[in-house]
């Protein structure tokens, strides 16, 4: 039987079980980023000891002998309840056809700091810089595969999965558990009930023993440690698709935007704020890029005044979860040089001057200026 992999050393009652080591995550209090730097070298796929964590409170241990996936709702043959659910236990889910998929997750918050850094527009949230995100092997079942063998009907409109994690307090009020709706026809689409993540069985913090993956979209939907889904023949409602996820403030409709679905055009290059470059010597630059629309077709970047070059863009991940690209540079001297990357993805959406501000700072999608000191 898999058991969840516990580091030695883990404490049960972090909110974080596995080790965050300074140099290749950044803890924001339940939460932890990628340190981009520690993707330099790396391939596609980012390596599960450096992935970023989002925990609304923390990571639950959980029993996989004991735990079940229980779908129910009026959408399903029989309607069964929430009481009497169609269940699945883990060695069902394995003993159905698998499938492998790398894809990219990332939090719908990934660059909230530079809305107030770099536009002087403070926003509530984590204060990711750009490692709220990341790229990983996932295998599993689809999500259209357990809906079919559950009684889906041609009738159902969501399907709302919900976390086993803790309740979720803010503000003095109990929201409940993590749980958002998809609609059903995201979820016959391309998700996935991840069990296995870069060849190993999920680890605690990513959602074991199963979780959602939803490529594209706002990570949020990548709802992790799954146990009853809910699908209807209506629309669901939850606190994550009605006051979070959507787009308030000026400008925006007063009950929000509609419920974010696909991420936004990023890019990062593979180093710290503040690197130290040696001058007199040239410099191969390396970055990613990224889009929830689809694959990255042109990056450029600029080190200088709006000295804009194309990136070479490396081959392997064409048409991939992310695109990783160089771009040679000869600093002219020492001193401070910012420098800055844009992509355009496929459907010709790119970076912008300015993201568009919204009072929760999310879909960041500016052009980050990154600051190097030449020496
Ligand atoms: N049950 C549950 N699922 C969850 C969350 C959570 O707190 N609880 N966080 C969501 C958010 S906001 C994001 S961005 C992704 C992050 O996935 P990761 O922690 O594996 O990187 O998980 C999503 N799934
Ligand atoms: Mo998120």
């Amino acid at each position: 039987m898999t058991r969840p992999l516990l580091p030695d050393a883990a404490d049960p009652s972090a909110p974080i079980v596995k080790p965050l080591p300074a140099g290749v995550l950044t803890r924001h209090d339940t939460n932890a980023e990628l340190r981009w730097e520690a993707m330099a070298g790396q391939g596609q796929v980012v390596p599960t000891d450096r992935f970023f964590v989002r925990n609304h409170t923390r990571t639950p241990l959980l029993d996989v002998d004991t735990w079940r996936l229980s779908l129910f709702g009026t959408g399903l043959r029989g309607r069964p309840t929430r009481d009497r659910p169609v269940e699945f236990g883990y060695d069902d889910l394995r003993a159905m056809p698998a499938q492998e998929q790398t894809a990219l997750i990332e939090c719908a918050g990934n660059g909230r700091r530079f809305f107030s850094e770099q536009q002087g527009q403070p926003s509530n949230g984590v204060a990711w810089g750009l490692g709220g995100v990341g790229v990983a092997r996932w295998r599993g079942v689809r999500l259209s595969t357990v809906l079919r063998h559950a009684g889906l009907t041609d009738a159902a409109v969501d399907v709302m999965p919900e976390g086993l994690d803790p309740d979720y307090h803010t503000d003095g009020v109990n929201l409940g558990r993590v749980r958002r709706p998809l609609p059903v026809g995201k979820a016959l689409d391309d998700v996935l009930l991840a069990y296995e993540m870069n060849g190993e069985p999920l680890p605690p913090d990513h959602g074991f023993p199963v979780r959602l993956v939803v490529p594209g979209w706002v990570g949020v939907a990548s709802i992790k440690w799954v146990g009853p889904v809910e699908v209807s023949t209506g629309r669901l409602l939850s606190p994550w698709n009605t006051r979070f996820y959507r787009l308030f403030g000026p400008g925006h409709p007063v009950d929000g935007g509609p419920p974010l679905t696909r991420q936004v055009v990023k890019s990062a290059f593979e180093l710290p704020f503040n690197a130290a470059i040696p001058a007199d010597a040239d410099v191969l630059l390396h970055g990613r890029s990224w889009s929830g629309n689809g694959p990255i077709r042109a990056v450029e970047v600029s080190t200088g005044d709006d000295d804009w070059r194309p990136a070479d863009l490396v081959a392997d991940d064409r048409g991939g979860a992310w695109q990783r690209w160089t771009a040679h540079w000869r600093p002219p001297g020492p001193g401070r040089f910012t420098l800055r990357a844009r992509a355009t993805d496929v459907t010709g959406a790119g970076q912008r001057a300015q993201a568009r501000y919204n009072t929760l700072g999310y879909l960041f999608d500016g052009i980050v200026r990154h600051p190097v000191t030449v020496t």
